[in-house]
């Protein structure tokens, strides 16, 4: 089922693109379209993925967000949600990331699974996502929602492409059995003071499980997990807000360490 119209599908995405590409927050747009639905919001977001890809950009990657309990009562939503991820996202670690193009930015400690077999739902497992795996690795994606104060509720976020903003990717990637994730242990500092910590299992028990509710997800609208994706499975811990002059560093056991800072 899908409430909006065709036009204002396309509406809504350009509106939400150019507050991302302005750095300008919006209302949320539940506010003014309360008959949306899921598949409209995901609509919308897939739109947006359509007109990057159309000014050259390349999708370089797919998120899920609002997995772990820590970030579902930060935000008051209460279902994980997915978004893509484009190329001028990706930083690498230890980089400087520019304020002045973002609205509020804040950090998450993720973990990002790397895949080498095509993951198809419906019905896609733990199991499936390990024979599918490459490799594990650290990641902190930096969200940015466009919405003013980062008020929104599930579906406005999903429209908006669950917050993506930029993320720093590296550490030690580990094959996916040489460690459980579930018990590796991520502790997040900010300007040298531990702010947060936690560990995989934050994510719906284990992140592998992120991975298939994403397989699972994309399933519905007849998409699939291509061979060789790059996937952030959610941040283990609550965002942290961050702004110019501030570094984080994450650490993660057995599994290195990530910097940025934000100039
Ligand atoms: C939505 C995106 C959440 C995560 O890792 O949970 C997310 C938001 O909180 O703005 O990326
Ligand atoms: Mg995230």
């Amino acid at each position: 089922m899908s409430n909006l119209s065709r036009e204002v599908i396309e509406q809504l995405a350009e509106h939400l693109e150019n507050a991302e590409l302005n750095a300008q927050d919006v209302t949320k747009i539940t506010d003014d379209y309360p008959d949306m639905d899921f598949e409209d919001a995901y609509d919308i977001q897939w739109e947006i993925r359509r007109r990057k890809e159309a000014r050259g950009h390349k999708i370089i990657g797919m998120k899920m967000g609002l997995t772990s309990w820590a970030k579902m009562a930060q935000m008051g939503v209460e279902q994980p949600c997915y978004g893509f991820l484009a190329d001028y996202f990706s930083y690498a670690d230890g980089s400087a990331i520019d304020t002045r193009h973002l609205i509020h930015p804040k950090v998450e400690a993720e973990f990002a699974y790397v895949t080498h077999r095509e993951l198809k739902g419906p019905g896609v497992q733990v199991a499936d996502v390990y024979a599918a795996t490459d490799f594990v690795m650290p990641a902190v994606e930096v969200i940015d929602s466009r919405y003013r104060d980062f008020k929104f509720d599930l579906k406005s976020v999903v429209a908006d492409n669950s917050s993506s903003s930029r993320y720093v990717s590296g550490g030690r990637c580990l094959p996916v059995d040489a460690m459980d994730y579930r018990t590796a242990g991520v502790v997040m500092e900010k300007n040298g003071e531990i702010v947060e910590m936690s560990a995989g299992a934050a994510v719906l028990g284990n992140p592998a499980e992120s991975v298939a509710m994403l397989a699972n997800m994309l399933g519905e609208r007849g998409e699939s997990i291509p061979a060789g994706t790059f996937i952030m499975t959610g941040g283990v811990t609550a965002a942290v807000a961050v702004e110019a002059g501030d570094s984080i560093c994450v650490h993660y056991h057995d599994m290195g360490s990530l910097t940025l800072r934000f100039v």
